[in-house]
């Protein structure tokens, strides 16, 4: 299979590409030092973007206008529904500056606009759904200590939050954590991925156009050593919420350790659907599919590994792959594509290198299982691996890529069993028309999320995150501002004391 893709049509490969500047304590600010970052798109070998990247000098200065405007600034003590207002107003500027949203997205990442698209909606939808938990955050009371004591316990906002985030979606995963932050009160550093970080400048522009005072979000561009190891260790940053790899997550944790911050992390996944043998098959294909490939499997909730039962494991795959072969690969910046780009050709090489070594060690490669001619950028086949065993690599390991593992089961113990066999806990799927079997495996896999006859569906209102190595914490959900506080215990004590 060939990809035609001709980048001549963008305009960046026309007039070159916009530069974008940090934000810190409102203004609009290159580093200290000068460090320059540029993006080269996966999908077109284009130069799309160029960025001032920051150093240590910018984290302290974004640090200390985060402080100021935490004690000294209006934000913390405006009433929630004044805080509540400026999400929605931003929540409005995001809708009618989506195409543009979707597009940078696009470009530096390689994603599909339609889904680029889709994403920004949602992103927009998370940011009201934490105005609303703006208005119902509350504490505590207690009457029940007798006559002369009332108890009290109020919710105040953490601090200082330092939020780091990926490349794979850009534009979602800070509304994940900033909104929520903004909502109890907190200020911010925000660092999105070296390679994606124009969206998230653009949401800079945003929050200002909608009237956050100055201070509240700083963004600092730049690399993970140069920029985001700062943010972890700075003495005047309260808790730090990361969405990445579980290597940089484990760091990560490690580093926030020495001024004990509060960590939220949100880190990889090796998510399995279990299809069995009484399940809808026509619509487990299609999410078996879905979930391999979409976001060409650069998502920590892929559907990497299909468990699916001997009795219907042939048929399966032979629909599966029937299915696969319409999945439209190609330029991110065309409606019809449903599978993107790869982030950048060593990427490419390792998830390549990661069926190879699948093949070494004993598995079948059914479809794909390369990197495909495109003329410009980077692109992977959908790629099946047949003949899994969850002692591979191919079984354990998060490959980020559009690879699907499938391995056989008999009996529901099995089945569990192999499930359970990474180090990860995101997700998994169950495809079953029976109560019994559906909520037996929902109840046993240890992962944050279990879907039953649907797969990678999501709602602000449910938590997300997950188990073992997968992460701590939840985002989302009616918790996620709560999340951003520390609680206060006051305790009112009238008349005389008596011991
Ligand atoms: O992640 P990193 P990368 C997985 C996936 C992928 C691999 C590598 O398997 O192939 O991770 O991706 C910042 N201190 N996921 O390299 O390095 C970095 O600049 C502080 C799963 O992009 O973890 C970026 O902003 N910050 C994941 C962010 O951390 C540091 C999504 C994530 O980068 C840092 C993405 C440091 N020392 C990749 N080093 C998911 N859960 O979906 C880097 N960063």
């Amino acid at each position: 299979m060939t990809l035609h893709i001709d980048p001549k049509h963008l305009p960046e490969a026309q007039s070159g590409p916009r530069r974008y500047q940090m934000l810190i304590d409102g203004k609009w600010t290159d580093g200290e030092v000068g460090l320059e970052g540029e993006r080269v798109s996966p999908g077109h070998g284009v130069l799309v973007s160029r960025y001032a990247f920051g150093s240590e000098g910018d984290v302290n200065r974004a640090a200390a206008a985060a402080r100021r405007a935490f004690h000294r600034g209006p934000w913390p003590r405006m009433k929630a529904a004044d805080r509540a207002a400026v999400l929605l107003k931003t929540a409005d500027l995001i809708d009618a500056r989506r195409e543009e949203i979707a597009r940078l997205d696009a470009l530096e990442s390689g994603k599909p606009i339609a889904q680029a698209r889709g994403e920004v909606a949602g992103a927009a939808d998370i940011w009201r759904y934490a105005a609303s938990l703006a208005r119902t955050l509350h504490g505590e009371s207690y009457a029940n200590l007798g006559d002369s004591m009332l108890g009290v316990v109020l919710r105040e906002p953490i601090g200082v939050v330092s939020i780091i985030t990926p490349w794979n979606f850009p534009f979602l995963i800070v509304a994940q954590k900033l909104p929520f932050a903004l909502a109890a009160g907190c200020t911010a550093i925000v660092k999105p991925s070296e390679m994606t970080s124009a969206s998230t400048v653009v949401l800079g522009e945003l929050l200002m156009e909608a009237g956050l005072p100055e201070g509240v979000c700083n963004i600092v561009l730049g690399t993970g050593p140069e920029v985001g190891a700062h943010m972890v260790t700075h003495p005047s940053v309260d808790m730090v919420t990361f969405t990445g790899s579980t290597r940089v997550g484990k760091a990560t944790m490690q580093a926030a350790s020495a001024t004990l911050k509060k960590v939220a992390m949100e880190l990889g996944g090796k998510n399995a659907q279990v299809v069995f043998p009484d399940a809808d098959l026509e619509a487990a294909v299609d999410a078996a599919v879905f979930g391999a490939f979409f976001n060409a499997g650069e998502c920590c909730n892929a559907g990497s590994r299909l468990i699916v039962h001997k009795a219907v494991a042939a048929d399966f795959l032979a629909a599966f792959e029937k299915r696969a072969a319409k999945v439209r690969v190609g330029d991110p910046l065309d409606d019809a594509t449903k599978v993107g780009a790869i982030i950048t050709p060593e990427h490419l090489k390792k998830i390549e290198n990661a069926v190879v070594d699948a093949s070494a060690d004993g598995a079948s490669v059914a479809i794909g299982g390369a990197g495909l001619a495109s003329g410009a950028g980077q692109y992977m086949a959908p790629t099946v691996v047949t003949g899994v065993k969850p002692e591979m690599a191919i079984a354990r390991d998060e490959v980020f890529g559009p690879v699907l593992s499938v391995m056989e089961f008999e009996r529901v113990e099995e089945a569990i069993r192999l499930v359970d066999t990474t180090d990860y806990g995101l997700s998994a799927g169950v495809w079953s028309k029976d109560i019994d079997t559906a909520v037996t495996v929902a109840r046993a896999a240890r992962t944050g999320t279990v879907w039953v006859n649907t797969f990678m569906d999501g709602y602000p209102e449910l938590p997300f995150g997950g188990m073992k190595q997968s992460g701590v914490g939840r985002e989302l959900g009616k918790g996620a501002v709560e999340d951003f506080t520390e609680s206060k215990t006051i305790q009112f004590h009238r008349g005389p004391r008596t011991s």
